[in-house]
């Protein structure tokens, strides 16, 4: 397969356009702990508040989550997770017209995210729940299959590879394979390397430079670095906001890539990295 075309995506809750280029999905974690804004959105009405901003400043998705899967974090149950993110979707999903995707895997808090307005479905486990997989496909919303390897709680103990970028390419191949079988189409489907989740430095990296290869396979791609760890190991940036032109110069070359999606804090900053690329893209 080649690049995915860049082509309006409908289904019947939403709709989004990847005619202008690479698309932004803005970050809203309901959640203390988050790496980069744990605790900052955690009452509903400054997050809808974060969120109405966000698509304002130029994010065609709004992210909403409920369970922080920063390295060593522990699983939050799903009534915690609901109580945090339903609010937020409904609120957020009346007040404005772009998609709201739910950053969560358990299906019971997939559902009620879904009955309270989420039209997309953010899964870093890649539907390794199969009654996730059967509610995607049963709503007919699209679904991100991200790769992980291990959970939060212990993947950057000891991540190993012989081929990041063909052992990860693969492995979301063969999920998107099993989500197709279960009865999504492929264009529904959107693939993600994970960056971060189970990888070394060197790991992110080589899945960064090597992200045509995702982008090969046909499926749209979605890419999350903004304001990880590994920018501030090469830029000595401690603090995660002072990560900004780190992240802006890895959405440069998604974006130059033919990623579909990029998953950030900074909407408006990206906004405008995006532009200029796309500018000098389409010249
Ligand atoms: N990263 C985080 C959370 N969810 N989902 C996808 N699809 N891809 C990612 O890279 C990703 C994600 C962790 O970052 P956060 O704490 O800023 O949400």
């Amino acid at each position: 397969m080649g690049a995915p075309e860049r082509t309006a995506l409908q289904w019947p809750l939403g709709a989004l356009d990847f005619s202008p280029g690479c698309l932004i999905m803005g970050v809203l974690n309901v959640t203390p702990d988050s790496f980069s804004d744990g605790g900052l959105y955690l009452d509903t009405d400054s997050a809808v508040r974060h969120g109405l901003d966000m698509a304002a400043a130029g994010a065609a998705i709004i992210d909403v989550g409920g369970e922080s899967t920063r390295p060593g974090s522990e699983p939050v149950s799903c009534a915690a997770q609901i109580q945090r993110v339903v609010p937020v979707i409904e609120a957020l999903s009346r007040r404005t017209q772009i998609p709201i995707s739910v950053d969560a895997h358990d299906a019971e808090v997939v559902a009620a995210a879904l009955n309270a307005g989420a039209a997309i479905v953010n899964d870093v486990t890649a539907l390794a729940d199969d009654r996730t997989a059967a509610l995607v496909a049963e709503r007919q919303v699209p679904v991100v299959l991200m790769h992980m390897q291990g959970t939060p709680a212990v993947m950057q103990r000891q991540p190993a590879y012989d081929d990041v970028v063909g052992e990860v390419c693969r492995f979301l191949l063969d999920r998107a394979e099993k989500a197709l079988s279960g009865g999504i189409p492929a264009e529904r489907i959107f693939i993600d390397p994970g960056i971060g989740f189970g990888k070394t430095q060197q790991h992110n990296l080589l899945l960064l430079r090597h992200i045509n290869r995702f982008v090969a396979t046909g499926y749209r791609v979605l890419v999350g670095t903004s304001r990880k760890r590994f920018l501030g190991a090469i830029t000595g940036r401690d603090r995660p906001a002072d990560r900004v032109f780190g992240t802006a110069a890895t959405v440069a070359l998604c974006a130059t890539a033919g990623v579909s999606v990029v998953r950030v804090h900074d909407v408006a900053e990206m906004r405008d990295v995006i532009a200029v690329v796309e500018a000098v893209r389409s010249a």
